[in-house]
């Protein structure tokens, strides 16, 4: 039996009232496994670095097993740069070796540097043209149903890889399932923890790993999937690719 675990905290409120959201986390566990990862999260949440959250929000529901599907985890490259211009550059290099257009990766990049507000979920834009396609505002979609299939082979194989960290294990998963979805060709991402200033190009098959892309203190960041709308269709429409976003139970191997 596999359960989902979502946790959400945000400060000033539920996010739905106007909360600041503070973090969030989801895990796939069997019930033995529960107990255990439910302190650790609730951990999380209360020693966020932004901020104390005054709701917190745990949701535990059995999932079915026939719903879940497998894929393989991206292959991370680690790159080097000495400063925010230079990764930013590099952001926007990979994206065009990835078949997204230099206006849609310009508009994606000055779009996350100009945000007011931390996007929740992410932002849909078009591979080509660098237009927004989601409709969904400050929300975004939310990317949920993600796990690695096997925690703790998961964090042996990233060791291995010479790699640690919460930030980087969540993200890595996440970037997989992103990856594995029909019609996406990239994604590229930073954080929104004030002090992290580490972000990614996620590509089909690589987690491009770029060592700044945002200033030290900024608590502002994002995520955007660039979408290659020649692959949707009426079989396989805009709104079949969010609901894999947001429904579909993926498992990282
Ligand atoms: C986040 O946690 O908000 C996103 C983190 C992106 C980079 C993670 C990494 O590779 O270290
Ligand atoms: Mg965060």
């Amino acid at each position: 039996m596999m359960y989902s675990i979502k946790m959400r905290c945000s400060k000033g409120g539920p996010h739905e009232e106007g909360g600041k959201h503070i973090s969030g986390a989801e895990r796939i566990l069997r019930e033995d496994e529960i107990e255990e990862e439910l302190i650790n999260v609730y951990r999380r949440a209360i020693t966020h670095e932004r901020g104390k959250p005054d709701f917190l929000n745990f949701k535990i529901e059995k999932i079915d097993e026939d719903d879940i599907i497998y894929r393989k985890r991206l292959n991370i490259k680690q790159h080097q740069v000495n400063s925010k211009e230079e990764g930013l550059d590099l952001a926007k290099k990979i994206l065009e070796e990835n078949s997204v257009s230099e206006k849609s990766a310009n508009k994606a990049i000055q779009t996350l540097l100009d945000l007011d507000d931390s996007i929740h979920g992410a932002m849909l834009f078009d591979k080509d043209n660098g237009e927004r396609i989601d409709k969904r505002g400050i929300r975004g979609v939310r990317v949920t149903g993600i796990a690695s299939a096997d925690i703790a082979k998961y964090k042996e194989s990233l060791k291995k890889d010479g790699r640690e960290g919460l930030h980087l294990e969540e993200a890595l998963i996440l970037a997989s399932k992103i990856a594995s979805c029909k019609g996406i060709v990239a994604e590229l991402c930073w954080s929104d923890d004030p002090s992290y200033v580490i972000g990614y190009v996620g590509t089909k098959d690589n987690y491009e790993r770029i060592p700044i892309l945002k200033d030290k203190g900024n608590p502002i960041g994002g995520r955007v999937f660039f979408v290659d709308r020649n692959q949707l269709n009426d079989d396989y429409t805009l709104n079949d690719l969010i609901d894999y976003l947001e429904k579909q139970i993926v498992l990282i191997e």
